[in-house]
């Protein structure tokens, strides 16, 4: 049971980071899918349109914790468990830096178009 609460905390959180500026969706289809696996993101660059969403997979058999200090595009999908996935809608034009707070060398580049 604490697992579901720990996961209904990170829910919240995600919810939370609406209000700063990252949207998150759970109805549309993502425009764009990433795969983390083998500590790499899986395509490591990745063109969307203004307002798409991107999900985040957790491939690999540990954890995750995507995030971006992009100014305008920044967010934080919290730590992502093996298995989950996390969506993302990406407002601001230009390109988008998403790395991990755990493993420093994954990167990935998202180009926002109009
Ligand atoms: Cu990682």
């Amino acid at each position: 049971m604490s697992l579901t609460k720990s996961f209904g905390a990170t829910v919240l959180a995600v919810a939370l980071s609406v209000a700063a500026g990252a949207v998150v969706s759970f109805a549309a289809d993502p425009a764009a899918t990433i795969s983390q696996k083998g500590r790499h993101f899986t395509p490591g660059e990745v063109t969307v349109k203004k307002g798409d969403m991107v999900r985040f997979v957790n491939d690999d058999f540990y954890g995750h914790n995507v995030y971006s200090e992009t100014a305008g595009a920044s967010f934080d999908i919290g730590l992502q468990a093996p298995g989950e996935e996390r969506d993302v809608v990406l407002e601001k034009l230009g390109i988008v830096d998403v790395r991990c707070r755990i493993h420093p060398r994954m990167r990935l580049k998202i180009r926002v178009e109009e």
